[in-house]
């Protein structure tokens, strides 16, 4: 079996990659030209993997590298995937975000209409919510371009399964976080904090609200339901959740409280990092993936902050 990962330098990517090596996939990756490298996530597969230049901007590239490769699963992750980017650059995660999932069905449809296709949804669809917990049937009311973006991705995924029979499938996955997450998004900017902090690196970590609550699971528990979404005899689109949410603060204490530090003594709000709109109690309920792709998160809440803090303590203690 053959996988195209887009995103495969990203956090998903890393781990949806390690996944499908590990079932025997020959995998590959495509790669954004750079001036610089960004591989260091794939850096223990580097040889293992078969990288391929192509963008989601350019729909020409997208058509090639269908046609290099012959794919059996496409999984769409590339992304412009941090959502306060997609205020002070909207129309750039439009492009990427939105019409970049409809660049790659699109090339799908032309070259490879048989091959079945992942598309990276979010729970930030649900934004200002109808309902908690969020089911595959929760309308969406999205609270940032970001969200905008990836609700036109979701809706043009059904579409063209609906339209061209396409095995197309949605996965709505809620917050995923891990050793290899951005350091920019919360729970790493966090963890990052915390070990910089106990080494003497920082003696301050700079913060928007704390009161904001996700559900946060372990994104190796995540890439294994993209891979089951695609082994099922019909496409069909699901909600990966925990279904417990935990705020801002919690993590703060799980994390300052592993590495024996009080988070009081060292956060500090800062207005710089608060957003225009935030999102309201996002919680997902993953019955249906559950019942139909046999599929549990495995990191608990609490292991998951204590798995990053020691990561980072470690990666920055060999770095000295
Ligand atoms: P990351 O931000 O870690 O990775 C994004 C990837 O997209 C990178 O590999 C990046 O490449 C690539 N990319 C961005 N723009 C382009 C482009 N124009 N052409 C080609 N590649 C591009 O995201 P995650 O791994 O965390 O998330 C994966 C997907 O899942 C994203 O679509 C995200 O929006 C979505 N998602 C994530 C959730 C989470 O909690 N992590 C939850 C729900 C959805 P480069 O290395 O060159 O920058
Ligand atoms: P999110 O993740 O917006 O949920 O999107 P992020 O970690 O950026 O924010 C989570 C919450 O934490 C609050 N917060 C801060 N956030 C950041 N980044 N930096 C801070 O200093 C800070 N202080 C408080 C935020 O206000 C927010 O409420 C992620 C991305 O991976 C998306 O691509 C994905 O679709 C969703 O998760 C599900």
């Amino acid at each position: 079996m053959k996988a195209l990962i887009t995103g495969i330098t990203g956090q998903d990517g890393s781990y949806l990659a390690d996944l499908l090596l590990a079932k025997g996939y020959k995998v590959f990756g495509m790669v954004r030209r750079s001036s610089t490298e960004t591989f260091e996530r794939i850096a223990h597969i580097r040889d293992k993997v078969t990288l391929v230049q192509a963008d989601l901007l350019d729909s020409t590239s997208l058509v090639h590298m269908l046609r290099d490769v012959g794919p059996d699963e496409v999984y769409n992750l590339a992304a412009q995937s941090f959502v306060p980017t997609s205020w002070s650059q909207p129309v750039l995660t439009g492009e990427f975000t939105g019409i970049g999932a409809l660049r790659v069905l699109e090339a799908v449809r032309e070259v490879c209409p048989k091959a079945r296709f992942y598309q990276a949804s979010s729970s930030e669809m649900y934004g200002k919510v109808r309902e908690v917990p969020q089911t595959e049937l929760t309308p969406f009311h999205p609270r940032s371009p970001y969200a905008v973006a990836k609700t036109f991705g979701h809706y043009i995924t059904v579409n063209y399964r609906e339209s061209y029979d396409l095995f197309a499938v949605s996965g709505i996955l809620f917050n995923h976080e891990s050793p290899r997450r951005g350091r920019e998004f919360v729970t790493r900017k966090i963890t990052d904090g915390v070990a910089r902090i106990k080494l003497g690196l920082a003696t301050e970590l700079r913060l928007g609200t704390l009161d904001a609550q996700r559900d946060w699971g372990f994104a190796g528990d995540y890439v294994k339901a993209m891979w089951a979404m695609l082994q099922q005899d019909q496409p069909e689109d699901y909600v990966i959740a925990t279904g417990r949410t935990h705020s801002v603060k919690e993590f703060l204490e799980i994390a300052f409280d592993h590495a024996s530090l009080h988070w009081q003594d060292y956060v500090v709000q800062d207005p710089q990092f608060m957003r225009p709109a935030e999102v309201d109690q996002l919680v997902g309920d993953a019955t249906k993936a559950r019942e139909k792709l046999g599929w549990e998160p495995e990191v608990s809440f609490e292991n998951l902050v204590r798995m990053m803090v020691d990561a980072d303590i470690e990666l920055l203690q060999n770095q000295r």
